[in-house]
């Protein structure tokens, strides 16, 4: 049974870290992807770490997850307020999605409260910080330890 988790952050996530500190915190992208590569090691997961700023390319890596990672983690940042497409390709996929976002998204503006992605979603994490990723990938771990 595959232990790859694709851990997939979308638009501006490569920004993390230069910009808006009060919401989004110090680390940077490459602060996230160390923090899920020690997760994976400590939970015998692998990580493919990926980020994009177009959507028809994490839709493409999306779609290559099928059969083959046994989760998503998924920051889809704006796109989780305007995308189908994303939704759609992510039920394709046919495997089980985490939804996480750094910060509270219901304490902020009124068009960050809605999510196409929540519905599927087997899990969603909000306002943690970075440390939303690691929980993810922890709750990964327990699904797959419990399926045996
Ligand atoms: O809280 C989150 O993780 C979000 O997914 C981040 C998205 C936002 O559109 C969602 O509503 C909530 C924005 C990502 C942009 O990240 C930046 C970080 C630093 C500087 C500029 C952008």
């Amino acid at each position: 049974m595959s232990r790859t988790v694709l851990v997939l952050n979308g638009p501006n996530l490569n920004m993390l870290g230069t910009r808006e500190p009060a919401t989004y915190g110090h680390e940077t992208l490459a602060d996230v992807c160390a923090l899920c590569a020690r997760t994976a090691v400590e939970h015998d997961l692998v990580v493919e770490f990926r980020q994009s700023n177009h959507e028809g390319e994490a839709i493409d890596w999306i779609h290559q997850a099928r059969g083959r990672c046994a989760a998503i983690v998924i920051n889809p940042g704006a796109w989780t307020h305007t995308s189908i497409a994303i939704r759609d390709a992510l039920t394709a996929s046919d495997v089980p999605v985490i939804e996480v976002h750094i910060s509270n998204v219901h304490a902020r503006e009124s068009f960050r409260h809605h999510s196409y992605i929540s519905g599927m979603a087997v899990a969603v994490l909000c306002g943690f910080g970075t440390h939303g990723y690691r929980l993810a990938l922890e709750h990964v771990g327990h699904l797959l330890n419990k399926k045996g």
